[in-house]
């Protein structure tokens, strides 16, 4: 049995990936950590509470992690998914989820009791992440792996300069940008770490009837939650990427990094790479890239995804929410 730890910033593809997690009868979720990012960190936990309960998984716990950043300015995503991050449809838990015991000390005392058992996924900022290295710097090399959603690049060759390599600006990257220190904290440490950021996770655009028809056919609870969430946020990503027959599409980016780690088979090309912060000459934003080694390298090198097998992702989707309730 795989033990999982899950961090994020609970939106609408937070949802579809935590359901990807709690309906494989493999994984044990020791805990979901919530962070700000989607939306406030509170209302991420409350999500995340009902995006469990929905799939019957009341036994799993979710606890409140950090509601702002390291240093920089708190920013949301609220225009992608809604104020509440479930696409303004006001969906809440039975319960709360309480501010006491915050996520970060839950988190250090799991990785004393289950030390080189955890696989950790962020799909949020990396704030939590980066506010437990702080008590203890080794934490990275005493997960089992880390997967994290964010980066840009990597850099493929030698002779290219970040900022003149179109993968590196290909997209926002939210997870690290709303964080910048956290995500440079954690790159700066060694340890099993996959990064899978909007290079990779931007190229998988799922129409919205995929889910709409797994709905009305099933009428399973995970899966009409998805429809019902996904309204405004499959409109947003329609507007950034129209389709040439019209037909509305959505993002799946925080599944793709789950299904690196349930499936790493469906990981078709990823590299190792040094990651560093450059800033946009043009904006004096700030980014993280996975950059080409220098001879001598010192800095830990992580492991970037660069392709995924899309179809394969889609397909452990669709077995995920067509399979019958319970779940676990
Ligand atoms: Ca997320």
């Amino acid at each position: 049995m795989r033990k999982v730890i899950v961090d994020t910033d609970t939106g609408v593809d937070d949802a579809l990936a935590l359901m990807l997690l709690a309906a494989d009868p493999e994984v044990e979720i020791l805990a979901v950590l919530s962070v700000f990012g989607n939306c406030r960190g509170d209302q991420a936990a409350d999500n995340a509470r009902y995006v469990l309960d929905t799939c019957g998984r009341q036994d799993v716990p979710v606890y409140r992690g950090c509601d702002a950043p390291l240093r920089q300015e708190l920013r949301l995503s609220s225009g992608v998914h809604g104020d509440d991050g479930f696409g303004n449809t006001g969906l809440r838990p039975e319960v709360s989820v309480p501010a006491e015991p915050h996520a970060v000390p839950v988190l250090l005392d799991l990785v004393d009791r289950h030390e080189g058992e955890i696989d950790y996924i962020a799909i949020g900022p990396q704030t939590n992440l980066a506010t437990a290295l702080q008590s203890d710097p080794a934490l990275l090399e005493r997960l089992k792996s880390v997967t994290i959603v964010g980066t840009l690049g990597p850099a493929m060759y030698h002779d290219t300069e970040p900022w003149a390599d179109r993968r590196f600006r290909v997209s926002r990257d939210p997870n690290v940008s709303f964080d910048i220190d956290a995500a440079q904290a954690v790159a700066s440490r060694s340890g099993d770490v996959t990064w899978c950021g909007p290079y990779v996770t931007r190229q998988a655009l799922v129409p919205e009837d995929f889910f709409l028809e797994i709905a009305a056919s099933t009428g399973h609870a995970p899966a009409r939650l998805l429809a019902e969430i996904n309204r405004d946020y499959a409109g947003f990503y329609t507007r950034s990427y129209p389709q040439a027959d019209g037909s509305r599409v959505m993002g799946i980016n925080d599944s793709l990094a789950v299904a690196s780690l349930l499936r790493p088979d469906l990981v078709t090309a990823a590299v190792m790479r040094p990651l560093q912060t450059f800033e946009d000459p043009a904006t004096g934003d700030r980014f993280l890239a996975g950059v080409h080694p220098v001879r001598g390298e010192t800095r830990p090198l992580h492991r970037v995804v660069v392709d995924m097998d899309f179809d394969g992702v889609l397909e452990l989707i669709g077995d995920t929410l067509r399979r019958p309730l319970p779940w676990g």
